[in-house]
């Protein structure tokens, strides 16, 4: 245990240190990360990424509290849910931002059922967006209340049914520390706590299952304006660059050990289990879930390393009966979780 707490502050010790230079960067040498990234004799695009974009403000602050969670649950099966969409700001005093459609709805419900699953969950989440529990009351909460007199107020008695359970496993998962919820807002923000939480999971206990709606593009700050663009300067010219693919990094260098969940969206049926496919070929992680915009909200394919395909389908009736399509979801990939846990050992 104090062994690898004592790996974790390192990792999270480099984490912080290697875009400044700083002297945290000597410890390189003890350091499995840096082996393993050594093994890679180049320096990838990743790298370049983080040493271009130094981290978020708060990041050691934030950081330090998913240390502090992880370390509290040792050897428990815990699992990092990254939800949502990341914005892109054009201008550095950013008033606009590239952002795109995801609500959080697949990460947040996901994150209740593996609550119920028995797991610690760590949500990395969009600011904003939908967050677990409190999804259920988004816009009507005030709706469900009512006025008892000038001092109190409460819960309409026709609320109540659906109120309390919800409440009561959202205070249960507080009240024992089992939710650790980390918002990001931006792209950047999103990478660098990306990295650091994989970096704390290494481990067959933890999951990740990666769900954000993460931007393929950006703008790099250097290359942002500083001041709101103006409209009378004409059309902005904008030139977008690539965002690395950090998953390569995420399964061979930060979390290995783990077990790792992609997430693909596509719009075009034909090319949804190609890409798939073709990301469990590169990245080598154990399962890729694919679904279309479309269609979301009740078919997801499961795609895995040994090429089977399973599709999970949510029914007219399963609708009805209130059943959502993550729950189903996250029982099939805590059975592959068992599976692959027993397997490491
Ligand atoms: O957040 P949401 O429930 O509206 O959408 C979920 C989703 C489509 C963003 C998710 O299931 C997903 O596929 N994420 C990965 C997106 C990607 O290909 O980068």
């Amino acid at each position: 245990t104090v062994g690898s707490l004592f790996v974790r502050r390192l990792f999270r010790h480099l984490s912080s240190t290697t875009s400044d230079g700083g002297g945290g960067g000597r410890w390189c040498v003890l350091c499995t990360h840096t082996l393993r990234r050594l093994q890679l004799q180049t320096k990838m695009d990743w790298e370049a990424f983080y040493d271009a974009h130094p981290s978020p403000s708060n990041y050691e602050s934030i950081i330090t509290d998913v240390e502090n969670f992880v370390c509290s649950h040792e050897n428990e099966k815990m699992v990092l849910i990254t939800s949502g969409g990341t914005t892109v700001p054009i201008e550095q005093n950013t008033v606009r931002f590239v952002d795109n459609f995801s609500l959080g709805t697949r990460g947040s419900a996901s994150a209740e059922y593996f609550l119920a699953a028995g797991y610690v969950v760590i949500f990395l989440y969009r600011s904003n967006s939908l967050e677990p529990f409190v999804r259920h009351f988004n816009n009507s909460l005030l709706d469900k209340l009512e006025i008892v007199d000038d001092k109190s107020i409460q819960v309409k008695q026709s609320e109540l049914e659906t109120l309390l359970p919800i409440l009561k496993k959202y205070k249960d998962a507080k009240n024992d520390d089992r939710l650790l919820t980390v918002p990001f807002t931006t792209l950047i923000e999103y990478m660098w706590l990306l990295r650091g939480s994989c970096m704390l999971m290494d481990t067959k206990y933890s999951m990740l299952y990666l769900a954000a709606a993460v931007s393929d593009f950006y703008i790099p700050p250097s290359e942002m304006a500083q001041h709101k663009v103006q409209s009378n300067d004409g059309p902005p010219m904008i030139a977008l660059r690539l965002v690395p693919k950090v998953l390569y990094a995420v399964t061979h260098i930060w979390a290995p050990n783990a077990y790792k969940i992609s997430f693909k969206l596509e719009t075009d049926n034909s090319i949804l289990e190609q890409k798939a496919k073709g990301a469990l070929a590169k990245y080598k992680h154990q399962l890729v879930i694919g679904n279309l915009l479309q269609t979301r909200k009740h078919h997801v394919k499961l795609i895995a390393q040994n090429g089977v395909i399973e599709d999970i389908l949510l029914t007219e009736t399963d609708t009805k009966k209130g059943i959502e399509i993550e729950d189903l979801i996250v029982s099939n990939v805590k059975a592959k979780h068992d599976q692959f846990f027993e397997s490491q050992n």
